[in-house]
Order: structure tokens, then sequence, then C-alpha cells
């Protein structure tokens, strides 16, 4: 925010594995090292909020178990903490992260609040799932379409996902694109030899994939392109995270007698050093409102090769930082691979390409974004 303002922000997101509780979670911890008080707001610690930092603050949504309820209504806990943080830390603004249950438990909750005479701003980002696969569930469509057109205001990490949105709901007000970012500062362009050595030997090229193993990832097709480029270039495959889709993938690579190239590691809480070893990022994905993983990759110099879905166009330039393919179109995806690889010249243009084009997506030129739109909303509210 310009000046010198200095404002009591909340913030509420998912604390699992995943692009938007990464993105909430480092958004906060930037606006904290600016001086704002951030309160994060959710039903366990945020998987990356793991350093101290003296303006960030936690509290727990806790569901009590009562017998009485097949169902747990987690949102109403959630509305009722939301109204008990902002009437007693003296919250500015709220900014929630996916349309359900968070908009709409804010949206719930500024109702309450106004019944105190207290006028709280909601922001909603929205980022993917919460409209490209429970917007299409028509179940819970009312409750999306309120939550959208009732916050105060509302971001989408891709223009493909503002078009999206328009396309499944009835949206009567502006949603402004703000892009996911990376720190770079985070990101090291130093390869680790120790570490490379210890997962390739020098004739071998190393491929990632990064995701939580969900079905819209397509991690078979992962595996599928790995095989591809295994029959032509000496490599290894490190398929990091865990998910419902962890297992097949694990069978198929038996199946391929490639699992002695393959490296599953889990769930690991920095990528980073494992990034900055790999030559190349496979990302197949179904869909993909933006890809932060994918942006990432690029900010540790690995080239992509990925599907042309939802929002990755607009981060993986065709023939620069990578190339894109149909979704399932594995035969062109490894041909890609293999013609990359196999060219050193051609890989550490790509590769360098990628590292340039992410620089655009640094933290000091997506967070004024986010501090112009909440001094937006709180300078009206006066
Ligand atoms: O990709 C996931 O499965 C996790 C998901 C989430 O909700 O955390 O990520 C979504 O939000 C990220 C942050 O905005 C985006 O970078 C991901 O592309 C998006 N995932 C999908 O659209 C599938």
């Amino acid at each position: 925010m310009e000046g010198n303002k200095k404002y009591k922000i909340g913030i509420v997101c998912y604390p699992t594995y995943g692009g938007s509780g990464v993105v909430a979670t480092e958004l906060g911890i930037a606006l904290a090292e600016k001086g704002h008080e951030v309160h994060f707001i959710s039903y366990s610690q945020p998987f990356r909020l793991d350093v101290f930092c003296e303006n960030t603050f936690f509290h727990e949504v806790t569901v009590p178990d009562y017998p009485l309820f097949d169902y747990t209504p987690y949102e109403l806990n959630l509305t009722s903490k939301l109204v008990d943080v902002v009437r007693h830390e003296g919250l500015n603004l709220l900014h929630v992260h996916y349309a359900i249950p968070h908009a709409s438990a804010a949206i719930q909750a500024k109702l309450i609040l106004e019944t105190y005479g207290i006028n709280i701003p909601i922001v909603t980002t929205l980022h993917g799932t919460d409209i490209t696969l429970l917007g299409k569930d028509k179940s819970f469509k009312p409750v999306i379409e309120y939550a959208i057109n009732k916050s105060d205001a509302v971001t989408a990490v891709s223009d493909d996902l503002i078009k999206e949105t328009l396309s499944h709901f009835k949206i009567n007000r502006n949603i402004e694109m703000i892009p996911n970012f990376i720190d770079s500062n985070l990101y090291s362009h130093l390869v680790d030899e120790k570490l490379r050595n210890k997962i390739a030997n020098n004739e071998e090229k190393i491929l990632i994939h990064i995701s939580n193993f969900r079905k819209v990832k397509r991690v078979k097709d992962v595996v599928k392109i790995f095989n591809k480029v295994g029959e032509k270039i000496p490599s290894k495959l490190l398929m990091i995270g865990d998910g419902p889709e962890r297992v097949k993938a694990e069978r198929m690579c038996r199946k391929l007698r490639i699992s002695n190239r393959v490296k599953f590691m889990g769930k690991l809480k920095s990528v980073e050093e494992f990034l900055s070893v790999s030559d190349l990022f496979l990302l197949p994905s179904e869909t993909e409102s933006f890809g932060l993983v994918a942006l990432e990759a690029m900010a540790s110099k690995v080239a992509v090769i990925s599907t042309n879905s939802g929002g990755l166009p607009e981060l993986n330039i065709e023939g620069v930082t990578g190339y894109l393919s149909e979704i399932g179109n594995v035969k062109q995806m490894s041909e890609n691979a293999i013609q990359l690889l196999s060219d050193d010249n051609k890989l550490e243009q790509f590769k360098e390409n990628a590292f340039n084009h992410s620089q655009k997506f640094d933290l000091p030129n997506i967070l004024p974004l986010y501090e112009y739109l909440y001094e937006k909303l709180l300078t009206n509210k006066q």
C-alpha cells in the first residue's frame, strides 16, 4: 500500500498441500513483512506458514463433533470464527481464497457483523477448482454465484479463469486478474552438484513432476511421457507430492519396468532444491487455472512440457519456455521432451527463457496489485 498506512488483514485459506494455500500464505507473509498485521484463519496451520514473523497470527477453526449431525457444518464454525476475529482483533478487511466455503462464510459473517455496526470489506480470490470443477456441480451454483456477486472485490488468477467464471455463472460485477506469484529470492540458481549426483549420473537428464496427485493432474500421462523419453534419453523422474492417483502411477511404473528410474518422494515442504537440479517439468493436467508449480519450476530455470488447458498458455510460452499440447496427447508431449532434451544448447536457452519469463510474476510486481485493491476498498469505506 502506498504511504505508511498499516492494516489488519484476515486471510482465509485451505491449509493443505496446494497452490491456493501457498499463494494465500505467501501473500500474508509478504504483507506482514511490510508491517501489516495478518491473521490467518483456517482449520489447521497453513503448511507453508512455518516461519516466525512477528506480524502474523493464526486462528484455528475447530469443529466440535456432535453426534446430532450426520454432516459437520464447517462453514458455520468458520463464519462464527470470522465474526469473532474481526470483532476482537479489529480487522479492517477479509481476503478469502476460494469461493466455497470461504467466500460464502465471509459474506454471512459480513451480514452478522453489520448487526454490530461493523462494515468489513470482503476480497475473494478464485483459484480454479472452485469454478472449473465444483462450479460445474449444479448443487453449488447458487452459493458460488451469490458469494462472488456479493464480495466487495473479486480477483481470479488468470484471464482464462475469468472467462470460465463468466461462462458458468451469472456474474454482475467486475473480476480483476491478479496472477500467481513467486518470491524470486527463494530460488537459488546454483545447481547443488552433490544432490544432482545422488539422483542421476552426468549423462542422465532429470525430469520432475510436483502435484497433489489428483485425477485432474493426469499423473499416468507423466509416467507415459517419461517412459517414452527414457527409450531415447538416459533420464530419471522425480515425483513429488502425494494423493489419490499415486498408487496407480506406481503400479504403472512397475508394469513398464521403470521403477528403478522413478523416485516417488511424497509431500515435501520445500521443493526448490529438487527443482534447481531438474531439466524439465512435466504438467499434463486436464485443467490448471494458472499452474503455480510450473511457475516455481520456471523460477528455478526449468523448462516446461504442459498441456494447453486453462491458464497454462498465459504462463508457458510455446517454443520459448517449453511446449504445450492438447490434453492426453502423450505422443506429442514425449516428442517435444525428447527433442528438447537431446539438444543441450536449445535446452539451456529454454531454461534461461523460462527463468526470464518467471520474473514477470515476481512478488514485487504482483504484491502492489493486491495492496492497491485493499487500499481502494478501505479508502472508499471511510
Ligand atoms: O492444483 C491443485 O490441485 C491445487 C489447487 C488449489 O486449489 O490449491 O490449485 C489451484 O490454485 C492454484 C493457485 O492459484 C493454481 O496455480 C492452480 O493452477 C489451481 N489448480 C487447478 O486449477 C487444477
